[in-house]
């Protein structure tokens, strides 16, 4: 079993979550919520309007998302699902714990993998910081579903 901490559209209630939901994809267990211990720019860029966590530690906000067990299939089908590693990489980053469900006892901090991409624009460093990503957020960038592109 593996730590993911999801901040974009595989949240609760966003346009990617049933796909941790989907038991043909693996097992995903919800286990809380937190945000990146370190700051970090998250972005909607490009014409689908696509969240990215720019692996620029240090700038932008600390980011809330969601932490989730996953088991090695899970983690497989959600490499291939987020184009790892030419869209986006799998790195382990802190996440500060606002909210654990999970077993073992509260904690403070755990480490978990994100999904964040070096492979960016340039030009996205420049665009809005965002703390919380929702897709119908009042930014205005609705989020276009792979079945429409
Ligand atoms: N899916 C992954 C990375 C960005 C996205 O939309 C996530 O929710 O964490």
């Amino acid at each position: 079993m593996a730590l993911v901490f999801v901040y974009g559209t595989l949240k609760r209630g966003q346009p990617n979550h049933q796909v941790l939901l989907d038991r043909v994809h693996g097992l995903a267990a919800f286990q809380g919520r937190g945000h990146t211990a370190e700051p970090y720019p998250l972005v909607i860029a490009g014409e689908h309007n696509i969240p990215w966590l720019l692996h620029l530690p240090g700038r932008g906000r600390r980011v809330a998302g969601e932490i989730y067990t996953v088991d090695e299939q899970m983690l497989r089908f959600l490499d291939d699902f987020e184009g790892c590693p030419d869209m986006y990489q799998r790195r382990a980053v802190q996440v500060a714990v606002l909210e654990w469900e999970g077993g073992g006892g509260p904690r403070d901090s755990v480490q978990c993998f994100v999904y964040s991409t070096a492979t960016y624009a340039p030009e996205w460093v420049h665009l809005p910081y965002h703390d919380s990503y929702n897709s119908e957020g009042p930014h205005g960038l609705r989020y276009n579903p792979r079945e429409n592109r």
